[in-house]
């Protein structure tokens, strides 16, 4: 629907070449919130389960409290996957299915333009081809067409001889369609994700697969539209072969369905972890050319080492996204299907190309778009930033919306003015919920929706002064004026004399990292640096610290023996940090609070563990518990 992804880096490796992400803006105060301790669950789970103290207490953080559970989530195995008839509607579905399949009836799959839609595609029809049956595909152009069913489409395909549809990644919503598919004498089972409208009412069709409508049983809730088409394609499959499909096909499903949750972002808990976790493992091995076509034009070599769930979300999905966002994505499908390593060569160099070109776009328009703020001290004094322009690529000005957001703290709606229609697209902050600032302006939209974080809306181009009017009358009223902070979320205490090579092997089991299972952010009081810091190319710096004496609340474990004494010294990196370092007038033996990452870095000089800093303030002698300025 309208896609949270997380914005892609402007570099490649943030060990070696430098920040991940655009430069924060050095004007904002960054505002540091430490998760919830949970400190008795989180001592008696690193009791019980033998865990490092920090761990325990990412864990519990996770909604994961018994040793068994702590086990499950560490080493996701096969056996951890659902069986697919617990869905409802999966009995219908594959009995529907089955018969076409058996009648050599065409079966149109009616998917999506980005990586979740146009992936579950692809594992449906590779399984129907599988069993005989016969497919055809129609992925909507994202501009053309928009998101989700049209009747236009459902007509002709009947008018072509089929009389089964199977949606996927979309559908949940389409009640005319479903209506005009009736009417045609179409079969039609909607596989879909996305939320049931408000009332829980689903589309009249055949069969609903969606483990958030009412009724369903199936546990997990937060499947992306790929893994739902995957649970069908299995549930068909194992039907005529249960053990060729659990050794053989499945796996070769879950590498994708895999790409798929990760980009989809989707929580990595639960069912999603196992198949992301799974997935990307077997990636390791062979995979079919268009995977292999992709991953040399992201520079990934799977073989070499294990991707993370970093390189999916931010290497991998942009550049399958482009096509979706500049062009065709229909493209995707054929380069996921092709067998031939030179078609699928050429396909993955046209991604790269409009992945590419994407990039040029947005960052034009983004130069655009801080000009205008830098020119109009007015406009940027705004609560909630609304900018516009002539042309601005439909593709991607939501992307340009989360930059604006990155870059300002402040929710930001970004419009492209088209023959006279003006299309938006809005990312929203903690605490403001954008969908309804929207939804205060109903009437002046031909069309609108979305949720608190992102919305996306069309209005005719005279109404935009009147939309401005209003927002910025709605903004003031529930915004506050203060200056924007950004939120800095810190996961756990870990003094710095607590990062060992056994905790760091213990972390690498929380991947894949992403949505709903973040990258930890540690917090180490009382750091103090034992030289001068080190500029780097004017921007960066390097730290040498060590850790003073602190009252750590960690308890410790078996597994994790304490680092006494101060003398180990450890690696920080600060990218973009010498303007702050300068400003608080940081020399060799000042002491400070420090918000770090834990990286390995494996420059054959400068290996070993060292930290990335990501916020840094003088040390303060009686630290607030919940939150802090920095
Ligand atoms: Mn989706």
């Amino acid at each position: 629907m309208i896609p949270a992804s997380p914005a892609e880096p402007s570099s490649g490796s943030p060990v070696q070449s430098g920040p991940p992400g655009p430069a924060p803006s050095l004007r904002l105060r960054q505002r540091w919130t430490l998760a919830e301790p949970h400190a008795e669950a989180a001592a008696a789970l690193a009791r019980v389960a033998r865990l490092p103290h920090a761990l325990a207490q990412l864990l519990v953080a996770r909604g994961v409290t018994q040793a068994a559970e702590a086990y499950a989530f560490l080493n996701p195995e096969p056996a951890h996957l659902h069986d697919p008839f617990l869905m409802l509607g999966m009995n219908q579905a594959v009995a529907r299915l089955e018969q076409a399949i058996a009648a050599r009836e065409p079966v149109l799959l009616y998917g999506d333009y980005d990586v979740d839609g146009a992936i579950a595609v692809v594992l449906l029809k590779t399984a129907i081809e599988m069993l005989g049956g016969t497919v055809r595909f129609h992925v909507p152009h994202r501009l053309r067409e928009g998101y989700g069913l049209q009747s236009s489409v459902l007509e002709a395909a009947h008018a072509e001889g089929v009389r089964l549809v199977i949606t996927v990644d979309t559908g949940m919503r389409a009640f005319a369609e479903a209506e005009t598919a009736r009417k045609l004498g179409l079969d039609l089972i909607v596989t879909d994700h996305h939320l049931p409208e408000a009332g829980n009412a689903v589309p009249h069709a055949l069969a609903v697969l969606n483990p958030s409508q009412p009724g369903c049983p199936y546990p997990e809730k937060f499947l992306c539209g790929a893994a739902i088409a995957m649970k069908l394609a299995q549930a068909v499959l194992e039907r005529r072969d249960p053990a060729r499909t659990r050794e053989k096909t499945l796996p070769s499903f879950l590498k994708m369905a895999a790409i798929a949750t990760i980009a989809d972002a989707v929580p990595l808990r639960g069912e999603n972890r196992v198949i992301a976790a799974l997935g990307l493992r077997l990636l390791r091995s062979p995979v079919g050319a268009g995977l292999r076509a992709l991953f040399a034009a992201a520079a990934l070599d799977p073989a070499a080492r294990q991707l993370t769930g970093f390189d999916v979300a931010f290497r991998l999905a942009p550049r399958v996204n482009a096509a979706g966002r500049m062009d065709v994505a229909s493209e995707v499908i054929e380069l996921f299907t092709t067998r031939d390593p030179a078609r699928a060569a050429e396909l993955a160099a046209k991604l790269e190309r409009l992945n590419r070109e994407r990039r040029d776009i947005e960052a034009a328009a983004l130069t655009a778009i801080e000009a205008r703020l830098a020119a109009d001290p007015e406009l940027a004094a705004d609560r909630l930033l609304v900018v516009d322009g002539d042309g601005w690529h439909r593709g991607v000005i939501g992307i340009l919306a989360s930059r604006v957001v990155e870059r300002t703290a402040k929710p930001a709606i970004v419009v492209s003015i088209e023959d006279g229609v003006a299309h938006g697209s809005g990312r929203s902050v903690d605490g403001f919920h954008l969908l309804n600032a929207i939804e205060s302006c109903a009437d002046l939209f031909t069309r609108f929706g979305g949720h608190a974080f992102a919305v996306g809306f069309a209005l005719p181009a005279d109404a935009l002064p009147e939309l401005k009017r209003r927002l910025r009358l709605y903004a003031s009223e529930h915004l506050s004026a203060r200056e924007p902070e950004r939120l800095l979320r810190i996961h756990a205490e870990l003094p710095l004399d607590r990062i060992t090579p056994v905790l760091a092997g213990w972390l690498r089991k929380l991947e894949p990292l992403g949505h709903g299972n973040p990258e930890p952010i540690f917090v180490a009081r009382k750091a103090r640096l034992l030289t001068a810091p080190r500029i780097l190319k004017d921007r960066h710096i390097r730290l040498e610290l060590a850790q003073e004496p602190v009252q750590s609340v960690i308890p410790s474990s078996a597994q994790e023996p304490v680092v006494s004494g101060t003398s180990s010294a450890i690696r920080a990196v600060g990218w973009d940090l010498a303007a702050r370092a300068s400003e608080l007038g940081l020399a060799g033996g000042s002491l400070i609070d420090l918000a770090y990452r834990i990286r390995e870095n494996d420059h054959p000089e400068f290996g070993g563990l060292e930290v990335e800093i990501a916020g840094i303030r003088l040390f303060q002698d009686a630290p607030q518990r919940a939150e802090a300025h920095g």
